[in-house]
Formats: structure tokens, sequence, C-alpha cells
């Protein structure tokens, strides 16, 4: 008995150094350790033997079951091991390797030029004034002396809402109303920023959807002079020192008198070129002295206040500074157009 029970052991040894994983570990214990095991067999069979011969045999099967339960253990930790390396090595992470270059954000070229713009009036004392997208009829045309029927609507293809009366804004002006009725009355300078959109033909030259940034000063005793004095100084601090502008007669419902400002060309110096198609100006934006119906609206009184406005699109802006051929570039979300800013 004793010598078969040296046979087993030996052979539940080399049955163990054989497993290489976990289900074969487990297969190894129910054939030697578990219930019905050849071991456990082998302890059960100390019964049986001539009482003589229990003690040493008694002796030699319990040291077998408890170093083949060591023996078990030992492998078992070291197949876990094993498997940890394993996958440790799998995931083998190179840290000597260069890191991936992270590709730093940058601001969109119109947005760029808004807050050069905004930056540039804010110097001058005007505080940027924000202002809802989706307007009243009232806000956009009525309360900037265009009422219902009037032949001046026309200026602006406007996007219409199955609500009666809710539109898109057609131009940040509605914002001017708001920002009045809000300081009156105090004396109020602010510059509005944001996205307009208009139904219309999109093309080099214009979109349905654009930025305009409007500026609006009412005070008493603010002149046409005040006017020029400000856009004199954008035009210079914005496109450099030495720029020159005039101003055109023109015409909007909301300003009286209105004009149209023209900059010497930046490219030509006013010689005359492609650029300025051989004018030797280029168009930068409208304004005007606010009409007295309009500062009425706003809650001022025409006889103690006035007021001076205008407007400008940052793209165009942006498409005169940085030679910029075609307003759809814009809104194209071509990656190689919008990486050549900032
Ligand atoms: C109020 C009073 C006056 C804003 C003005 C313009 C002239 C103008 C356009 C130029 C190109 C905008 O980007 S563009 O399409 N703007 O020419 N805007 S005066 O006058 C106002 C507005 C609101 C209450």
């Amino acid at each position: 008995m004793l010598a078969q029970l040296v046979e087993l052991e030996k052979a539940a040894r080399a049955a163990l150094d054989a497993v290489a994983d976990e289900q074969a570990l487990a297969g190894w214990y129910g054939a030697y350790l578990g219930r019905k095991g050849k071991i456990t067999e082998a302890v059960k069979a100390l019964g049986e033997l001539p009482r003589a011969e229990r003690p040493a045999y008694g002796q030699r099967v319990n040291e077998a079951k408890r170093t083949l339960e060591a023996a078990h253990e030992a492998r078992r930790a070291a197949i876990v091991h094993a498997a940890q390396d394993d996958a440790l090595l799998a995931d083998r992470v190179d840290v000597t390797l260069p890191g991936r270059p992270a590709h730093p954000g940058r601001l969109h070229p119109a947005t760029r030029t808004q807050r050069e713009i905004c930056a540039i009036f804010a110097d001058m004392g005007f505080q940027v004034y924000r202002s809802r997208h989706v307007e009243s009829d009232e806000f956009n045309f009525g309360l900037l002396n265009m009422p219902p029927h009037h032949p001046a609507r026309d200026m602006w293809s406007t996007f219409y809402t199955t609500t009666p009366g809710v539109i898109l804004r057609t131009h940040t002006s509605p914002g001017q109303v708001h920002a009045m009725r809000e300081y009156c009355p105090e004396p109020v300078r602010v510059v509005l920023p944001g996205m307009c959109y208009r139904y219309e033909q999109i093309t080099a030259r214009s979109e349905i959807m654009f930025n305009q940034i409007e500026g609006l000063a009412v005070g008493p005793g603010i002149t046409m002079t005040d006017l020029k004095g400000t856009l004199v100084d954008f035009a210079r601090r914005m496109f450099g020192a030495e720029r020159k502008i005039r101003f055109r007669a023109s015409y909007f419902p909301f300003t009286e008198p209105s004009a149209e400002v023209d900059m010497d060309c930046i490219l030509c110096g006013g010689r005359g070129c492609r650029v300025c198609k051989e004018t030797g100006w280029l168009e930068i934006l409208g304004c005007g002295m606010v009409h007295p119906v309009v500062l009425r609206n706003g809650g001022y009184d025409p006889a103690v206040y006035s007021g001076f406005a205008f407007g400008m699109g940052p793209e165009r802006i942006a498409m005169l500074k940085y030679g910029i051929q075609d307003i759809r570039y814009f809104w194209g979300n071509d990656v190689r157009f919008l990486e050549q800013f900032g």
C-alpha cells in the first residue's frame, strides 16, 4: 500500500507540473484532491488496512495530501502570475515613444475678427450687448421706422416662421432698440455682434447667415462729428494708422442722414488695383444719425437726445483684411481654410 501511495504521489506531482492554466488546474484538483479524487480515496482506504499498518500509512497519506495541497496552491499562484505577466506584456506601453501631437484649437476667422472689432470699440467705451436671434416683426422692422408694407422692408429678404410675427433677425438692429429701452434715460454706448439671417441666393459675396456688428451711441449733444471721429479711429486701428475714409450719402430707414463709408484701398493705397476695382476705395460699413422716430421708440426724447449708429459685416472686414475672395469659405467648414487663421 505504501509503495502504491508513493507512486500515486509521484504521478500527481508529474500531472501538476504539466498543468498550464486554471481550467487544467481545476481538473487536476478534482482528479486527486476532490471528493472522489485519488488521494481522497487513498485516505479513505486507511480504514480497510490491518490495524498494525494504519499508523505508518496514515502518517504517510496525510503528509502526501498536505504536500499536494501546498503544491496545488503554489501552482495556482504561479498560473495567476503568469496570466498577469502575459496581460501586461500584451498591453505594454513604450513610454520612450514620442507622444501624439495635440492639435490646439483656434478661433474661427469670423469670431476672431468680430472680437478684434469689439475690442477696438471697447477701448472707446462701447460695451458688448447680446440680443436674441429670433425676433418679432415689430422689433426687426416696425420700431426701426418700417411699419408693415413700408417699401424699405424689401431691403431685407426675411426668413419667416410658422408663428405669425416671429422671424429670424435680418440685422442686429432690433437689439439696439432692446438696449435703448433697457438703458433709457441714461446715455448708451453699445456694440452688438452676432449672426443674422437673410433669405437670399448664396454667392461669393452673400450668405444666408452672416455676422454683423452694429454700434450705437445715444446721449445729449451727440453729432455727426462724433460719428466721423469714431469711424476714422476704428479704420486706423483695424487696418493701419495711415488709413483715410470718405462718406457717401445713402439711405437707411432707421438713420437720417445716412451714409456709406469707404476706406482707401489697403492693397494699392488708393492708386487703383484689382481688389478695389480700380476705384482706390473699399466699402467697409454703413452709418448715420439715429432717426428721431427710432430714438423715440427707444424711449429717448429726440428734442434732448441724439445719437449715431453704424453697421458692418465681420466676414466682409476679414475678407478685406486677409484677401479672402469668397464669403462661402466662412461656413463651408473646410479645415484647410480655417487652419490658416490664428
Ligand atoms: C437703431 C438705430 C440705428 C444701424 C446701421 C447700417 C447703417 C448698415 C449694414 C452694413 C453692411 C450691415 O453688415 S451689413 O449688412 N449696416 O449699413 N446699420 S446704420 O443703424 C441703427 C440700428 C438700430 C435703433
